[in-house]
């Protein structure tokens, strides 16, 4: 009897195991043209996984950084010496196409370019979570 319990239990946990180990993961595409994102608003839902394939048609590498200003203004002002790989952070070299996959929680985050002058110029945009 005790036996015929823990076999059913294996089962359910087996049940769940595929869900919870491949979360599905939404693809949002977007391209580089003329120093511009083709988007400048992004929706997404709270705690979801988004994996965005950036796609720079420009002869001159951009970077694609998502995170909050002071995520932003510290990638502005150039204060990191060195840049560790990280969700949500790319550089797409001129022709190229990279992707990042990125966990969103609760609140509103931006993206953009800090190449010099780029974000001033309008390399940004807004992620709304909601
Ligand atoms: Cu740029």
């Amino acid at each position: 009897m005790r036996r015929g319990l823990a076999a059913v239990e294996l089962v359910a946990l087996g049940a769940c195991a595929p869900a919870s180990a491949s979360p599905t993961v939404r693809t949002v595409a977007i391209g580089i043209h003329y120093s511009a994102f083709s988007l400048d608003t992004i929706d997404v839902e709270p705690g979801e996984t988004v994996r965005f394939v950036v796609t720079n048609t420009d002869p001159i590498d951009h970077e694609f950084i998502i995170g909050d200003r002071a995520v932003q203004i510290a990638h502005e002002l150039g204060t990191e010496a060195f840049h560790p790989p990280r969700p949500g952070e790319i550089t797409i070299p001129a022709g190229e196409t990279v992707s990042t996959a990125f966990t969103f929680g609760g609140g509103d985050l931006l993206f953009g370019c800090h190449l010099p002058g780029h974000y001033v110029y309008g390399m940004r945009g807004t992620i709304e979570v909601a």
